[in-house]
């Protein structure tokens, strides 16, 4: 479902990173609006719930590329990773063209990986979407942390499509880059043509 506007020759494209609480979704986002030139982005925003704990989505267009002679402007989500902010997650996903899973590579969260990653199929599912055929990439964050939990076992349990993986550390940003563009190879031969 990618939105075009034809007087600034300009296809949007809504990029979701989901993944369990804490997981550096945010982070992610944060990295790569520090490193993009102010010319090309937009504000992030940061939603409050009526509880007044801020929330979720951070929102920021970046230019990367062109389709058909058209610019190409994502739109960049997280959705709050914490289980009871379901609501929330459904709604992020809505009309996404494709989806970031971060995996928290720390000890004792492969439990809240798997958790995370049935719930992203639950929440598309109920969307009529089903995630082996939508973009999606995976990234395995926190490869710094002691004791990061083995690719392999990562993989067994929120890749199942195999779909092409990142690690990084999104403290450094490294890796950060890398999956986005991931991402956008695919989404972007995706993207509807302007007028049709
Ligand atoms: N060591 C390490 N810490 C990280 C990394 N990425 C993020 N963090 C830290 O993890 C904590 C949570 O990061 P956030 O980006 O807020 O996590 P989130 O996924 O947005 O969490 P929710 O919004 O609650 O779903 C922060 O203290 C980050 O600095 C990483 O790659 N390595
Ligand atoms: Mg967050």
């Amino acid at each position: 479902m990618s939105f075009i506007n034809h007087m600034a020759k300009e296809i949007n494209c809504k990029i979701v990173y989901y993944g369990p609480g804490l997981c550096g979704k945010t982070t992610n986002l944060q990295f790569i609006h520090e490193r993009t030139k102010p010319d090309s982005k937009g504000k992030m925003i940061t939603l409050a719930t009526e509880t007044e704990r801020t929330l979720f989505f951070d929102f920021m267009p970046l230019d990367l590329g062109q389709v058909h002679g058209y610019k190409v402007r994502f739109h960049l989500y997280t959705v709050p990773g914490q289980v009871f902010y379901d609501a929330s997650r459904k709604l992020i996903l809505k009309g996404s063209d494709g989806i970031i899973f971060v995996a928290d590579s720390q000890p004792g969260r492969l439990e809240a990986d798997i958790e995370s990653f049935e719930n992203l199929d639950q929440n598309l599912s109920e969307n009529d979407l089903h995630l082996a055929k939508l973009a999606h990439v995976i990234q395995y964050n926190k490869r710094d942390v002691p004791g990061a939990a083995p690719i392999e076992e990562l993989r067994a349990a929120v890749n199942p499509n195999g779909a092409p993986e990142f690690e990084a550390n999104a403290k450094s940003g490294q890796g950060v880059f890398e999956t986005l563009k991931g991402l956008a190879k695919i989404v972007l031969p995706r993207l509807s043509k302007p007028g049709q």
